[in-house]
């Protein structure tokens, strides 16, 4: 009788009463430029490639940066990342048309059925860019420790609620004067009690964090016991529109209060 070496389906390990989940844990990773969303990301691959099936989708306006990074990261099979082009606001493409992400998404669990985890980074343009419940099962806001003490307690909704916000490069603190200790403090508060975790790569127990919360949820979602939370639209906030002329609009769910085209 020829063996079956397959790994176990998602959910059906511990008993086979467990409901079976039809499809991935979709989790996003949001937050300004440069805070290390795609490091994060990277280092997730790395420690959870050998026991998780993990596809990646990257949100660039123009370009495949962070995919093409990520791939060269060699974390992951190259296949398993793939790149959505955003267009002028790619904080858009993952809050109020996320069309082509879920596309993106669905395309990816379709061609590696089954995935345990897909990743889905922001285009991080902007503090305080949201993803719709849509789109994501949970959401990871990232913040750098050298973008200052103070943008936890400033707050914004993924600083506030996005179900966990991570404060990188904590082994930069000495460096640009942030109390870290303090800063978490000030996270805790801004969150009512949320999740944190004060992450830096060089840190072993501060990676060891991370996995454990992402275990967590994902617990939690093949139990059936996960509810995606909506952070809440992005606060209003200015850019060019496309003659360059500086634009103030919100992204509060169903207002159009603004005549560029995104
Ligand atoms: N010192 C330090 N640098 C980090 C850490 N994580 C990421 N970086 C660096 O931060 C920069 C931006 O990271 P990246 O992941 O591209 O940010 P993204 O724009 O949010 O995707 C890169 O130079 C990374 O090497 C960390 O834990 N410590
Ligand atoms: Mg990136």
């Amino acid at each position: 009788m020829p063996e079956t070496t397959a790994r176990p389906t998602p959910g059906t390990a511990a008993s086979t009463a467990d409901p079976e989940p039809t499809r991935s844990l979709r989790l996003g990773v949001a937050g300004p430029v440069g805070t290390g969303k795609s490091s994060l990301i990277a280092l997730l691959c790395r420690e959870l490639d050998e026991r998780l099936r993990i596809g990646v989708i990257t949100n660039d306006i123009y370009t495949d940066e962070d995919a093409r990074f990520l791939r060269s990261a060699g974390v992951l099979d190259p296949e398993r990342i793939r790149a959505v082009e955003t267009g002028a606001c790619p904080h858009t493409a993952i809050r109020d048309d996320v069309t082509a992400n879920l596309l993106a998404v669905e395309d990816l669990e379709a061609d590696f059925a089954p995935l345990d985890l897909v990743l889905v980074e922001s285009g991080g343009d902007n503090l305080t860019a949201t993803f719709s419940p849509a789109l994501v099962d949970a959401q990871i806001f990232v913040l750098d420790v050298a973008g200052g003490g103070d943008v936890a307690r400033k707050g914004g909704p993924g600083i506030g609620r996005a179900d966990l916000l991570v404060l990188n490069k904590t082994d930069l603190a000495p460096y640009v004067g942030v109390d870290v200790e303090q800063m978490v403090a000030d996270a805790n508060t801004a969150r009512d009690g949320r999740d944190v975790v004060a992450l830096s790569r060089h840190d072993r127990s501060s990676i060891e964090a991370l996995v454990a919360w992402l275990d967590g949820v994902l617990a939690g979602f093949r139990a059936g016991g996960h509810e995606p939370v909506d952070p809440g639209p992005m606060a209003p906030h200015f850019h060019a529109d496309e003659d360059g002329n500086v634009v103030e609009h919100s992204h509060a769910d169903g207002a159009d209060d603004h005549d560029h085209a995104h």
